[in-house]
């Protein structure tokens, strides 16, 4: 009893300390804009899929190892996968040395201006590689560059080439991280999360990719597309190639094998053809054809156009069939094939007004048989179905 108290409060402790620090679930910094002059940027990143409101969020700077910070609360509200851009306030095209303005690129992407005047306990975008920068909600940081209480002097560099660091540097949060660096205190290497960019680099800012981010599946209509296969075959037609975009999907249907139709193994009928295709975020997408797979009939004279006088019963049926030819008057023949084009029966008979024929096709196989019944004003297809 003394141990399960003992885990749930610690389990209740763990909840509380780790609250809202969950992938996707909170604002980070997607990028850190340290250049030349007074080119100072911190861009933030909405990961989540609700608008968040501004006014909870500060941005600020534990400067020189310093361990307590200052910062400046932001305003307005930030879209889901939207980015906000805070710049430093140095925009006197007149200021020279410490009041330098800030690079036109740069003031062309800033969704906000902030600290235009050096306040040295109060200039939190005053950061020069040494300091560590800081995203806070609701007054705790929730997302850290650099190490609190450190100052590393010039700034903290790459742990793989040593060769870059915070200073002089744009740096740009890696696609895959979705939460910010919620702990200030351990050792930091801009390389574990960060790729970085020549000094001065602003044209990534305004916008970042993030796997947080998926798109709506719906929002891709027409993604994929069949582009190989006719609307109708003959069923001794030789095996089709299909093909659609974009690659990479796999086709269904009755006579598919891989990625080739066969109309005789299809057999006489409509087929759907389906090609399915899941793309990089994980959207399934298809695209059906219908194709008709028909007889290969070379006899000839042309289809009665109505078929008042003639009928075929029980269809479907057990194989063994009447027809019943009404009004017509000498030789008529039929033949039966199977879905192959096979032929599997054949008869004649002389008619003269009202004739019935038994037309016994009951040995053959379950399935779709094609009648073709010559007659001296055309010729009358009808499907038969053995069951
Ligand atoms: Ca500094
Ligand atoms: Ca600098
Ligand atoms: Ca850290
Ligand atoms: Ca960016």
């Amino acid at each position: 009893m003394q141990k399960s108290f003992t885990l749930i409060v610690a389990l209740l402790a763990l909840t509380v300390s780790s609250f809202a620090q969950f992938p996707c679930s909170s604002l980070f910094i997607s990028e850190y804009v340290e250049g030349s002059g007074n080119n100072r940027a911190i861009e933030i990143y909405n990961p989540t899929t609700t608008t968040q409101d501004l006014s909870d969020y500060s941005v600020g700077r534990y400067a020189n190892g310093l361990t307590t910070g200052m910062f400046s609360t932001l305003a307005g509200t930030l879209e889901p996968y939207d980015t906000y851009v805070v710049v430093l306030d140095k925009r006197d095209p007149n200021g020279t040395g410490a009041e330098l303005p800030i690079d036109a690129a740069l003031e062309a992407v800033a969704d906000t201006f902030l600290n235009p005047v050096y306040v040295a306990s109060n200039s939190p975008m005053y950061f020069n590689g040494n300091d560590a920068v800081a995203l806070r909600h609701f007054g705790n940081d929730i997302d850290i560059i650099g190490r609190i209480g450190e100052d590393p002097g010039t700034g903290w560099f790459d742990f793989a080439t040593g060769t870059w660091s915070t200073a002089n540097q744009t740096l740009v949060r890696k696609s895959t991280v979705q939460i910010g660096d919620v702990n200030g205190t351990d050792v930091f290497y801009p390389d574990t999360e960060w790729d970085n960019y020549p000094s001065n680099t602003y044209s990534n800012l305004g916008w970042h990719t993030n796997t947080c981010y998926t798109p709506a599946c719906a929002s891709q209509t027409n993604f994929a597309n069949i582009t190989g296969l006719a609307t109708s075959y003959n069923v001794n037609d030789p095996v089709v190639t299909l093909t659609a975009t974009p690659q990479g999907g796999v086709f269904f249907g009755n006579g598919v094998f891989g990625n080739q139709f066969s109309p005789g193994s299809a057999g006489i009928g409509t087929h759907s053809i389906v090609y399915t295709i899941v793309d990089g975020n994980g959207c399934v997408h298809s695209d059906a054809l219908c194709t008709t797979v028909d007889l290969n009939v070379n006899i000839g004279g042309s289809e009665i156009a109505s078929t008042e006088g003639l009928d075929v019963y029980p269809n479907p049926g057990n194989g063994l069939f009447n027809l019943e030819v009404d009004g017509f008057d000498g030789v008529i023949s039929y033949t039966v094939y199977d879905a192959y084009g096979k032929e599997v029966k054949f008869g004649s008979f002389v008619a003269n007004g009202l004739e019935h024929e038994s037309i016994d096709i009951s040995q053959q196989a379950i399935g779709a048989y094609i009648l073709q019944v010559q007659t001296s004003r055309g010729l009358y297809h009808e499907h038969l179905i053995v069951q």
